[in-house]
Formats: structure tokens, C-alpha cells, sequence
């Protein structure tokens, strides 16, 4: 294992800068404006991963797409780390990886996590069609969404600190888990990279308040219900941001509802860390396994992309990591 500290976010860390001091309106004192999520920021950076091709382990797009997300933390002024891993797959397959990780405000004793896995599933396995089962997937929900969002909040971070720290980490290899055309059972075969992190962190005893993992935040009308270990785990954050969705009028998007309990990268960060979770993921509750209808198809692409979708999520965390 090794960490390469890519950069010390120093040029962009004098937000509160030059000499004024800053005065809070008289009407909202303890209350700092929440930025505007651009949502044509967030669909670019959607679209600029899917153009890399499939983001899965040991292939060049990987590669390219890994160096890609690296830069824009690091050019909104996170001190960026990449920690690299040789992780094993279901099957034995040693997967190149790498956990990107950007920190704001790094010294700060008060943290908050926002995470979302980068990889692509090296499987359609869930394709209607069965021609399709061994082939990899544009992963424009599946995985770009989050990070695109993500990399949008941190655009704005870079821009105006909340005021203290947020770290943001991509994980990589969540989605290579055992294929359905496979039937052996191994446990832990999903969320890698985000397991080899929780016993690795990329700085001693990392703790945070919270954590808040995107997953599926890119489809038309998807719907986020209330996941059953986010409850368990974090019934408080669920809360907080399913008001802040409310008041902002994405009711439509966030159900107050309680949905299933779906095996993702924040029940390692629960598990392994004891940091409260939860997990906002599009949930149906009317298919079969609970996902939009082309999870894990040749289907998961561009044109399921919504910016209403990604701007109801991304301004809902961002006006949750502003007012608290
Ligand atoms: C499983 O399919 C076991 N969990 C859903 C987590 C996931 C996969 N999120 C995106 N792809
Ligand atoms: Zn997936």
C-alpha cells in the first residue's frame, strides 16, 4: 500500500482571504448562505467520466479517469491523496485501485465525509439480454453520478468554506462483486476499496461526524427512500437531510418512506469506523432487486441523466453541510 500526497490545497485555503472581515447578515446571524449547485457543472462531470469508457479496474480508462478526478480535487484546493491498493476480486483477479481523496480545511478538528464509488461494473449482468452479461457498462448512474456531484460541492467548497472540514473520497471497486451468472457465495466481495480504506485511512484515527454516500443520484425521477442501515445507524442525519429536501421542495425525489436494506460502501464506513452513515440511492421500490430498471445493464447511460435529479441531491447537501 502506499499514500502520494499529490498536493496541499494552500492556493485556494485563504477563502476568508485579504484584510475585510467578513459580516454575517443582522436577519440570519448563525446561518451561512448556502452556494447554488450548478447542475450543468455536475451533468459535466458525469459526461467527462463516461467519456473515459468504462472506469473498471486494470484498464486504461481507469487509469486516465483515476488522474482525472485527482486534478479537479486538487484544482478546487483539497489536499488530494490517492491511495493505491492491489485489492482481490471475487474470482482472484488482483485489481489495480485507487481511493481519491480530497480534504478541505484538513486540520480541522470538526469533519464531515462525503463519498461515492468511481468505478464502473465490469459486468451487464443484469442486461435483459444475456449476449450482454460479461460485458462493462457506461456506469453514468452506477457510479458517475455521485462523483459528479461530489465534485460539483467540492467546486463550491473550493470557492467558500462551510467553515470547517469535509473530506471527499471516491471509492474505487465497489461494483466488482460477484456477477449473477456466478453462483458460488464469498462474502465482501462488493465495496473493496472502500474496505481496504476503513483499515488503511489515509490519516491515523480518521474520525468524522457524519457521512453522507451518493449512489444513483443522476436517474429521471428517481426516488431516495429511507435505507434500512442508514436508519439503523444514523437515524438523525437521515432525518436532517430528508427536511432539508423538504424545505427546498425535492419531497418528490426524497420519500419519506422507509425502503430497503441495500449492501453498499457506507455499511463498511458504519462497521469498520463507527461513523454514522447513510445512504442516499435510488430506490424502486417496484422492480425486483429495488433498482432503476437499467442497474447493471448496457442501459446505464447519459440518456438517463436528469439535472433536475442531480441538483435536487447536490443543493440538498449542500445546504446540509452550510446550515449545520
Ligand atoms: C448490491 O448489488 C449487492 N448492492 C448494491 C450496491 C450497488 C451496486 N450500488 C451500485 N452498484
Ligand atoms: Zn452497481
Amino acid at each position: 500500500m502506499s499514500v502520494l500526497l499529490l498536493a496541499c490545497g494552500s492556493k485556494n485555503a485563504n477563502n476568508t482571504g485579504t484584510n475585510a472581515v467578513p459580516v454575517a447578515p443582522a436577519s440570519s446571524p448563525s446561518i451561512s448562505e448556502v452556494p447554488a449547485f450548478d447542475a450543468d457543472s455536475a451533468y459535466a462531470y458525469v459526461a467527462n467520466q463516461v467519456a473515459f469508457g468504462p472506469r473498471v479496474p486494470n484498464t486504461e480508462a481507469h487509469k486516465a479517469c483515476a488522474n482525472y478526478l485527482a486534478n479537479e480535487l486538487k484544482r478546487h484546493g483539497a489536499k488530494t491523496f490517492v491511495q493505491e491498493a492491489a485489492l482481490t476480486a471475487y474470482d482472484g483477479t488482483r485489481l489495480q485501485c485507487y481511493n481519491i481523496i480530497g480534504s478541505f480545511l484538513p486540520d480541522h478538528e470538526r469533519r464531515v465525509l462525503l463519498f461515492a464509488h468511481w468505478d464502473s461494473r465490469p459486468y451487464s449482468d443484469h442486461d435483459p439480454d444475456p449476449a450482454n452479461h460479461r460485458k462493462p457498462l457506461d456506469g453514468a448512474d452506477d457510479g458517475a453520478s455521485g462523483v459528479g456531484a461530489l465534485l460539483e460541492i467540492a467546486r463550491q467548497i473550493g470557492q467558500k468554506s462551510p467553515g470547517y472540514g469535509v473530506d471527499i473520497i471516491f471509492f474505487d471497486a465497489e461494483d466488482y462483486g460477484t456477477p449473477e451468472f456466478v453462483t458460488d457465495f464469498k462474502p465482501n466481495t462488493w465495496c473493496l476499496g472502500t474496505q481496504f480504506w476503513t483499515r488503511n485511512t489515509h490519516v491515523p484515527n480518521y474520525q468524522a461526524e457524519y457521512g453522507i454516500l451518493l449512489d444513483m443520484v443522476g436517474g429521471r425521477g428517481a426516488t431516495f427512500f429511507k435505507e434500512y442501515q442508514s436508519v439503523r445507524a444514523a437515524a438523525p442525519i437521515v432525518e436532517m437531510v430528508w427536511s432539508a429536501a423538504r424545505d427546498l421542495g425535492y419531497g418528490r425525489y426524497f420519500i419519506n418512506a422507509d425502503g430497503g436494506a441495500i449492501t453498499d460502501d457506507h455499511q463498511y464506513v458504519i462497521s469498520g469506523l463507527r461513523i454514522p452513515c447513510i445512504d442516499i440511492i435510488n430506490y424502486d421500490p417496484e422492480t425486483e432487486k429495488g433498482f432503476p430498471a437499467y442497474w447493471h445493464t448496457q442501459d446505464d447511460t447519459m440518456e438517463n441523466i436528469d439535472r433536475e435529479t442531480l441538483k435536487a441531491v447536490g443543493q440538498t447537501v449542500l445546504k446540509v453541510i452550510y446550515e449545520n
